[in-house]
């Protein structure tokens, strides 16, 4: 059922039923938990603007916003939200819940004669604990602004974790003080030659700090023991001298990209072409330091390890590499995180979780590897690469992008259901889903939000709405998509429009 006045919301909630009339926003006092009600009123603020926004966010503001939490509202993240009778009510269960009820406030604001919300009373919470969004800083650099930004769109949608990809051939992200030279020279370039750059430890928690305020957990990753190669430029003896494969030859030729030299910088994008030295105890001194350290900076149950395209590593030494990383990254603490293909080795940590990115139709081991986390009890992030990776052109011509995996218009991405990826695999093991942004062809935020725009809508709806909720459908997704296209680009984000032109 498509209702042809169903609000443009995204991801839709469980349940909106629809009243008479509407709510104006002519003026506004804000009342309830202070937290909440201080960053609604800067967003109201900023939306809405001073032109038409008749009168401050405060105590002489006729339309009352009342924003409260309270445990025996709904489930965990859940909320209710009430705009009847000249006043509006947003319940949480928690300071998430409250928070993903002002989110969806932000969607149903309209401009007509002047701002208002239709009356309506929305029941919410969400499908999946683990929402997420990847961006990786590691092909190009993103300062702290830039992933700000990203952390506003992304909890807009009501994500709720950002994994940041810190490291890989191209740049090593993050200061470790035991290995400086990590960040200080692996750091110092990017894919195509760039200047790249790093986090100081402030400058990360600082990005942690903020994404807390919007209910947003960081899961960093160190990428091992392949996509290495940055951290031979600063520590050259811990990486081995890259075997120039055919593969990496033919693929740099192709694209006009120079090989890897050990000690160099890499600006290419070729995969798959170093490896740390699996034997020398070294390295595993180095991996422990690093990984101490960065759980020290972060509050997050999550570390992720990587494991991904590990060509320049045989599948024993990965075995053997992975074994040990798995049982010195449970020691900080946290729970450890891996692609998938980590899943070949035996003996994985207990509980390690797998992030799944084949096909929504698996092939070869892909599956089996995948199942492998749930049989020694961890759970399973899903992303699966044709589907949910937001760096796949959405069409031929599209001038940013790969596609390997192939082209993602905006029905793909909306087409496929989490829980029927992996037969065998039961539902209570998919944690939940992750969209990543890879960066090889993205090197700003605005062209980050052309690839992204408006595709990261289906993963964030996927992860949060009702499987069988009555808005969860194509007719109404791309509806609700064309509706939400204005007040996206009043927030200042680039739109593929054509993307969304496509889908109509
Ligand atoms: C594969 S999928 C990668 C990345 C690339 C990406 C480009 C995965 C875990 N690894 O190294 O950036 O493709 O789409």
């Amino acid at each position: 059922m498509v209702l042809p006045d169903a609000p443009s919301l995204i991801p839709f909630p469980a349940s909106v039923r629809l009243g008479d009339g509407s709510v104006p926003l002519g003026s506004v006092r804000l009342g309830g938990d202070p937290d909440a009600a201080a960053l609604l009123g800067a967003d109201l603020a900023e939306r809405i603007g001073d032109e038409a926004f008749h009168g401050p966010v405060g105590d002489a503001g006729t339309t009352e916003i009342l924003l409260e939490i309270d445990p025996a509202t709904g489930s965990a993240e859940g909320y209710t939200l009430d705009a009847s009778d000249g006043r509006i009510r947003i319940t949480g269960h928690g300071a998430a819940g409250l928070f993903y009820g002002t989110r969806t406030l932000l969607q149903l604001l309209r401009h007509d004669a002047g701002w208002s919300v239709p009356a309506v009373r929305v029941e919410d919470a969400p499908r999946f604990a683990y929402r997420g969004v990847m961006l990786d800083v590691a092909r190009h650099f993103f300062g702290v602004a830039d992933v700000q930004r990203y952390i506003d769109r992304a909890a807009a949608l009501k994500f709720n974790h950002l994994h940041l990809h810190l490291s890989d051939d191209q740049g090593w992200r993050i200061q470790i003080d035991s290995w400086p030279l990590l960040a200080e020279r692996g750091g110092a370039s990017e894919v195509g030659g760039g200047a790249g750059g790093f986090y100081p430890k402030d400058d990360f928690r600082a990005i942690v700090a903020y994404a807390a305020t919007r209910h947003v957990t960081v899961v960093p990753e160190i990428d091992l023991p392949g996509h290495t190669h940055a951290v031979g430029v600063g520590y050259p003896e811990l990486v081995e001298q890259p075997a120039i494969d055919d593969k990496t030859r033919a693929e740099s030729e192709t694209l006009n990209q120079p090989l890897p030299e050990r000690g160099v910088p890499y600006t290419g994008w070729s995969v798959g072409h170093s490896s740390l030295r699996i034997h020398d105890e070294r390295t595993y001194a180095l991996i422990e330091d690093v990984l101490t350290e960065i759980a020290e900076l972060t509050p997050g149950p999550y570390l992720h390890l990587g494991g991904d395209e590990c060509l320049g590593t045989s599948a024993a030494d990965f075995a053997l590499f992975f074994e040990r990383a798995g049982r010195i990254a449970a020691a900080t603490g946290k729970t450890p995180i891996a692609w998938h293909e980590a899943g070949a080795v035996a003996d994985i940590a207990e509980g390690m979780i797998g992030q799944y990115w084949a096909g929504a139709v698996p092939e070869g081991a892909h599956r089996e590897h995948a199942a492998h986390f749930v049989e020694r009890g961890g759970a399973l992030i899903l992303s699966p690469s044709d589907r949910a990776y937001l760096d796949m052109k959405p069409r031929a011509d599209f001038p940013l992008g790969l596609a390997w995996a192939g082209l993602v218009p905006l029905r793909l991405a909306y087409a496929w259901e989490p829980t029927a990826v992996l037969d065998d695999v039961p539902a209570d093991a998919i944690l939940g889903v992750e969209a990543p942004l890879w960066t090889e062809t993205v090197s700003t935020l605005a062209e980050a939000d052309r690839l992204v725009f408006p595709r990261i809508a289906a993963p964030a709806e996927i992860a949060w709405s009702p499987q069988d909720g009555p808005e969860r459908t194509w007719e109404s997704f791309r509806t609700r998509v064309a509706g939400l296209v204005e007040a996206w680009e009043a927030a200042g984000i680039a739109v593929d429009r054509a993307t969304v032109d496509d889908a109509l």
